[in-house]
């Protein structure tokens, strides 16, 4: 099922009520008082009336007493739970799906019942440029590291609508903690050509000096954070900065992107329920793209995907269709109001289809067939989509298409040219900007690789050229 209103579920609050304070005044009755021990020994009350041959018990009438019946209980936490008499385990499987917020259908047209967010002809044709230089960069570069010009590369083939979309739902000055799959919304942002060129090919262009593995992408200016391979680390640090946000009273939140594999560490726990009880103005953003390398989400998880778990921590949740940009986008702007005016954490899962291999690492052919990656790219492609709404609305046609196209591939041949001329980053800043002064364990790793490097002098080609 997929819903056309953007309805993001809010998990009961409970409150003490008239029917509790009923309840505290029964528990107060002097015959509770036995379980309390005030009035009288235990013991001797399980004696007395619990204990007894049930043959004295046969003639104790029971017309005059009088039962009083609670309906609900109040439990630490302000809980006011009821009572039932029956035994009903809630087995997850009777539960309907999750659905999924959608705007447009697969061939752009606005899903009846939906209503067009009408955004602006530029803003739409900005979304459009960014889904295509993404996928443009994604092509060349995963090229040139087969061709042996980078080290290693990621594909963000299928997910370029959660990327546009959800960046542009967030206001700049908010906070990024991604993963690594998720160089749009850099890319949204103007993180630039050259910039994701310099970065993969470790040069001198690279803020970080050449210490990160390709697509390990950071922008101070940009509010995003570097990105970290051990997973899940994310998402902790993610939950850490908008509490500091919050305690510092600000008017920016966190956007924590993660994936579906992402949520099997232990770190997603913690980071959720800490957001949660500490109230934080943070948005976590699963994309769930159905695998975590080789493993399908059918051998992650047994509950209803990522979402199913929001309400389990309290947090605001909603899942949407993450081929749609538009669905995405108003999710998102959504969920950071929630997240900032109501100061409360937001869950949202996106729903896609991980059309690349998981890196240049992976051959996903050996774990999924070919068919099912195709007919996702030919029937359900988020920029395909997007196309099929800016051409009913008249925007663009195979003119427009083939002149963005032509652009984008020169200027990502440029910037790739470009990065591989630069110099490679000076091995030395390897050790550098960590400690103010470099401690004895360093200076000894340091001295190492200088007479490593003099003993094999033509396996490095320092401060040079690729
Ligand atoms: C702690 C840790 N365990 C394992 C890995 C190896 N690893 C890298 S990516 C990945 C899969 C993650 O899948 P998902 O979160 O769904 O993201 P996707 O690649 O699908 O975008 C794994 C297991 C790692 N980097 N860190
Ligand atoms: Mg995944």
């Amino acid at each position: 099922m997929i819903r056309t209103i953007a309805k993001i579920a809010m998990p009961a609050r409970h409150h003490a009520s008239k029917q509790f304070k009923k309840t505290i005044g029964t528990a107060q009755q002097p015959r509770w008082n036995y379980f309390l021990g005030t009035t009288t020994n235990t013991t001797t009350f399980l004696q007395e009336k619990l204990l007894q041959p049930t043959s004295t018990k046969r003639f104790i009438s029971t017309t005059n007493i009088k039962h009083e019946q609670e309906e609900s209980g109040l439990y630490p936490g302000n809980v006011t739970v009821p009572y039932v008499s029956e035994i009903d385990f809630v087995k997850p499987e009777a539960m309907d799906i999750w659905p999924a917020f959608r705007i447009l259908n697969n061939d752009g047209s606005v899903r009846e019942g939906a209503t067009d967010p009408d955004l602006p002809k530029d803003v739409v044709i900005n979304m459009y440029t960014v889904m295509a230089r993404l996928a443009t960069m994604d092509k060349v570069f995963y090229d040139a590291q087969r061709q042996g010009r980078i080290s290693f590369y990621m594909t963000s083939g299928g997910e370029g609508g959660i990327h546009v979309g959800s960046a542009a739902g967030l206001s700049d000055d908010d906070m990024i903690y991604a993963q690594y799959r998720e160089a749009g919304v850099l890319m949204w942002r103007g993180f630039t050509l050259q910039q994701f060129a310099d970065q993969c090919f470790s040069n001198v262009g690279d803020p970080a000096k050449g210490r990160q593995m390709p697509v390990h992408y950071g922008s101070v200016k940009y509010n995003f954070q570097t990105i970290s391979s051990p997973l899940t680390t994310q998402l902790p640090q993610a939950a850490g900065a908008s509490y500091a946000f919050k305690n510092a009273k600000l008017d920016r939140i966190v956007a924590c992107y993660f994936g579906d594999g992402a949520a099997s560490e232990g770190d997603f726990h913690p980071a959720l329920n800490f957001a949660a009880t500490r109230e934080c103005p943070i948005v976590f953003f699963c994309r769930n793209n159905g695998f975590a390398i080789s493993t399908p989400v059918k051998d992650q998880y047994r509950g209803d995907g990522i979402a199913s778990r929001g309400i389990g921590y309290g947090m605001a949740t909603i899942r949407v269709d993450g081929n749609d940009v538009f669905a995405v986008h108003e999710v998102t702007k959504e969920a950071r109001r929630i997240a900032l005016e109501e100061q409360r954490p937001v869950l949202i899962e996106a729903m896609t289809y991980r059309q690349g291999h998981h890196s240049t690492s992976d051959d996903s052919t050996r774990y999924r067939e070919v068919d099912e990656i195709k007919s996702w790219k030919e029937k359900d492609d988020p920029q395909r989509r997007l196309r099929g709404y800016m051409e009913e609305k008249g925007w663009w046609s195979d003119k427009e298409e083939e002149k963005l196209m032509k652009e984008e591939r020169e200027a990502v041949l440029k910037a790739l040219n470009a990065a591989e001329t630069k110099p490679t980053a000076e091995m030395d800043e390897l050790f550098t900007d960590v400690y103010d002064e470099k401690p004895q364990q360093l200076l000894d790793q340091e001295k190492e690789l200088h007479e490593h490097i003099q003993k094999y002098p033509d396996q490095y080609k320092v401060g040079g050229h690729h």
